[in-house]
């Protein structure tokens, strides 16, 4: 099987229940994404246990001055997170700042979002990536329901992007593949199924299909 291209988000705030769900899906998916509410829920140390399953990718959404954005990039680093998310408007430093601070951990930067009223970021995308392209970020996120963006962003850069929007938000996993992304971020879709195990290997199989993998 090849690898999943499949980041699940785990938005809930039961820790035993999101390490469950992580160890059902094992190597069904490419990373498990963790954000605020999770660990605000418990403690930051659940980064750690759930990289012990899967890779993690810390979704913090980094957007304050460098040396607060310099400690909260090292916590999750030194908690074993592969990869941490930020924001790229607070500009140039700020970001530098994350990049600097993670060391071999994997940043990406948004640089369009997929909800409702995003347009104050997603009008600004060739600026973001500018700033983002200087401070040496390894990826970005794009949204996988707005596919003329995430093309246009997909045109300007040969680096990961990982797409959200997927599902609740109604976009579909494989326009997004095809649209550009590398990797899709799914949450409720999985999570909330009485399934997360099946959930995930039907939109792998869709991604499969779609980029035509064997
Ligand atoms: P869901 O599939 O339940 O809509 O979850 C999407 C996940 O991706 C959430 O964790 C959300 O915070 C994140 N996300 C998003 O939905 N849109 C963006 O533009 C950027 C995100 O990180």
């Amino acid at each position: 099987m090849s690898e999943s291209r499949l980041v699940v988000a785990l938005d809930i705030t039961d820790r035993e229940r999101a390490i469950r769900i992580a160890r059902s899906l094992g190597k069904n998916v490419f990373a498990i994404k963790i954000n605020w509410p999770l660990v605000l829920a418990g403690s930051g140390s659940v980064i750690g246990d759930i990289a012990k399953i899967s890779r993690v990718v810390c979704d913090f959404k980094i957007a304050d001055i460098p040396n607060t954005n310099s400690i909260i990039a090292r916590f999750a680093r030194d908690q074993g997170a592969w990869g941490i998310i930020s924001h790229s408007f607070t500009g140039l430093e700020s970001l530098r700042s994350v990049v600097e601070a993670s060391g071999d951990m994997k940043v990406f930067s948004v640089v369009a979002m997929s909800h409702p009223g995003a347009d104050l970021i997603n009008g600004n995308y060739e600026r973001l990536m500018d700033i983002s392209e200087r401070a040496g970020v390894y990826g970005y996120i794009a949204p996988g329901n707005r596919l003329s963006d995430l093309s246009k962003i997909r045109k300007r850069t040969m680096k990961m992007i990982m797409s959200p929007g997927i599902g609740s938000q109604g976009g579909k996993a494989a326009d997004a593949i095809k649209a550009g992304a590398d990797l899709v971020i799914v949450g409720r879709s999985i999570y909330e199924s009485a399934d997360p195990l099946a959930a995930a290997e039907a939109i792998n199989a869709e991604i499969a299909k779609a980029a035509d993998l064997p």
